[in-house]
């Protein structure tokens, strides 16, 4: 039972500056604590070293900031690997969802077959081409499945880090046009909100438990913040109404932790300036703890 956390102070692939001081939010929140109460022994790694948007020139605004996040996140990965094969769970605080580029390749080359669960109000499958916005973080999905720019999909060194049918997304009420035809010829598994309301949460998540555990060696889950309610947590970049609730949030972490597939864990795109005092930093906190198997009693 150990936990290693790592804070990637990530803005880059975002437009609404402050996800960067997302990780501290979320150790000022006091992860540790919770984490160490449950029975874990926690070590913090502390944060990756990040450029600052003020000291770069964005080359291309198709595809903004590419050289340094692909940088960040080739430094992520073996990282990632090696808290791995050390036996720990690796706790990921972003950061915008860049960032996962780097870690599910790291989680990707541990592991060898890996399912994701990915949550979010968004289907961050965007390429290029595709992209309304040339914010990475609205492609790592896609880039981590082998869609996009050739330096973005390489990251780790292997293209495709997971095998579509072992991918779950959830949550998803704003995708681009051609980001859902790109989602749809990908072949993953989506689960939208409407399915969710119309099923519920608990089915949902056995169904996505059991894509990212059939033929895998665990499963990555990768947790935007903006699938939940703005409501319930307002201090994210892109909020969009209508999000999953505490409730369903907690639920589906629960189930992780009881499928005791979970190999890596990762929270991303809190904005502490946009947030209410700390609430939305506290939510991860709880749905980590959720998610590493705390129980009420
Ligand atoms: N799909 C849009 C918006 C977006 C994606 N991810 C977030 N926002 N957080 C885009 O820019 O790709
Ligand atoms: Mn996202
Ligand atoms: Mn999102």
């Amino acid at each position: 039972m150990k936990v290693k956390v790592l804070g990637i102070p990530v803005d880059l692939g975002a437009n609404r500056r402050g996800v960067d001081m997302g990780c501290s939010a979320i150790r000022y929140a006091n992860l540790q604590n919770g984490l160490e109460k449950i029975g874990y022994h926690v070590e913090d790694y502390g944060n990756l070293y990040v450029p600052n948007a003020e000291k770069i020139k964005i080359k291309k605004t198709s595809l903004k900031y590419a050289e340094e996040i692909i940088e960040v996140c080739e430094r992520t990965a073996p990282l990632i690997s090696k808290f791995m094969e050390e036996g720990f769970i690796p706790l990921i605080l972003g950061g915008d969802h860049s960032i996962s580029i780097g870690t599910i390749a790291g989680c990707s080359n541990a592991l060898g077959d890996v399912g994701i669960i990915w949550f979010d109000a968004h289907g961050d499958f965007n390429t290029e081409e595709t992209s309304p916005s040339g914010n990475i973080h609205g492609m790592s999905l896609g880039a981590s499945l082998g869609y996009g720019d050739e330096m973005l999909v390489k990251v780790g060194g292997k293209k495709g880090k997971a095998r579509p049918e072992n991918v779950a997304l959830i949550g998803v009420r704003d995708i681009d046009p051609k980001e859902a035809e790109l989602i749809k010829e990908s072949g993953i598994n989506v689960f939208t909100i409407e399915q969710i309301d119309f099923m519920g949460m608990r089915e949902i998540m056995e169904l996505a438990i059991n894509i990212a555990s059939n033929g895998t060696k665990g499963i990555h889950v990768s947790f935007d913040m903006d699938v939940i309610d703005p409501s319930v947590a307002p201090g994210v970049g892109t909020p969009v109404q209508g999000g999953i609730s505490y409730r369903e949030a907690h639920l589906a972490m629960e189930m992780v932790a009881n499928s005791k597939m979970l190999k890596c864990l990762e929270f991303v795109e809190v904005n502490p300036i946009l947030d209410n005092k700390n609430r939305t930093a506290e939510l991860a906190v709880s749905l980590a703890c959720s998610a590493l198997g705390k129980k009420i009693i």
